[in-house]
């Protein structure tokens, strides 16, 4: 077995990926578990997509888009072009809102065609990770489906990737629901990797969409819980922006207060500290008044070492 403590992350998308970039590389790969949100995935052009899993797959494969933060670098899209051309050409519903590149597009197939057979989401993105020669471990906190789903303030009710990517997150919301979380299980190895860990971290990712479906689980957040002294939070709002994506409003739209206290107040009974930026060192005393131990570092991962920083402090806060 590996040298250094063993690592469980709660994950969403971006942030937790550039966290985990980080986290293996303060202690040993085969150490690091991620237990990653499947609320964002969806069917979309026939293809199951799983975009949090790929993002962090990508990401510790040196391969994601650094720009976009999704999908591989060097892409190409002709695949969608030709889907518009069709789309155009039969007057229908043109659904390329929503990009796949040319090369992704083999993980997508990979992953359909495997659930087609029968495969678990579990076993698939084990086999995905192990061909881009990932040793962390990588596990969707469940194989039964769970989709996220949004309510506009006008009532429309959104899926995920219609509310992040066809709305561009732009629409203001009023509720938002797990269908399918209440009776989903937790993957094979999700309520061990998170009762067994040194560490447990729950990643800098969107507390409404990204961790919260993951806490949904049966079992999950009582897991959790059981070790809040070895658990520790990292505030993925910074000066009371969120660095990427709509935390920040969602927080807001769903009546919390949209800075590192706020995400602190979300956490208290997960969690015995959180890493906040050091921009919100004057929120310290207010989190430790909640029974939180604020610990104020640089959360900004703008590189590998900031990464491999934070993760450091990550670990450094709870051992
Ligand atoms: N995000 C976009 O903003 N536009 C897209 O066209 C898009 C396509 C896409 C394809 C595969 C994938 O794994 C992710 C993709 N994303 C896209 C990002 C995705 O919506 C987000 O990564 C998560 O769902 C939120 O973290």
């Amino acid at each position: 077995m590996g040298v250094g403590p063993s690592v469980t992350v709660v994950a969403g998308g971006v942030g937790a990926a550039r966290l985990l970039r980080g986290v293996v590389r303060v202690t040993d790969p085969d150490l690091v578990t991620a237990v990653v949100n499947v609320g964002d995935d969806d069917i979309l052009h026939g293809l199951h997509i799983s975009p949090d899993l790929d993002t962090i797959t990508y990401t510790l494969a040196e391969a994601i888009d650094p720009t976009r933060g999704w999908g591989l670098r060097n892409e190409t899209w002709q695949a969608m072009e030709l889907l518009r051309r069709y789309a155009a050409s039969a007057g229908r519903e043109d659904l390329s809102w929503f990009n796949l590149g040319d090369t992704d597009l083999g993980t997508h197939l990979y992953r359909t065609s495997r659930r087609l057979d029968g495969g678990a989401l579990s076993e698939i993105t084990a086999e995905i990770a192990a061909a881009w020669g990932i040793r962390a471990h990588l596990l969707p906190v469940s194989n039964d489906p769970i989709r996220t789903r949004l309510v506009t303030a006008d009532g429309v009710e959104l899926t995920f990737q219609e509310y992040f990517v066809r709305h561009h997150h732009g629409v203001e919301v009023c509720e938002v629901s797990f269908v399918g979380a209440a009776v989903a299980e937790p993957a094979p190895g999700v309520i061990d990797a998170i009762g067994a860990a040194d560490v447990v971290i729950i990643a800098p990712s969107n507390p409404i969409v990204s961790i919260e479906p993951v806490l949904a689980v049966p079992g999950v957040r009582a897991a959790v819980e059981s070790r809040r002294d070895s658990c520790v939070a990292v505030s993925p709002i910074v000066g009371g922006r969120a660095l990427k994506g709509p935390a920040d409003r969602l927080l807001a739209e769903l009546g919390h207060e949209a800075s590192a206290l706020g995400v602190a107040g979300i956490y208290r009974d997960l969690a015995a500290s959180i890493v906040i930026d050091s921009v919100d060192t004057a929120l310290g005393p207010a989190i430790e008044a909640t029974g939180m131990r604020a610990v104020c570092e640089p959360s900004i991962m703008v590189d590998i070492e900031a990464a491999t920083a934070l993760a450091a402090a990550c670990v450094g806060a709870v051992r």
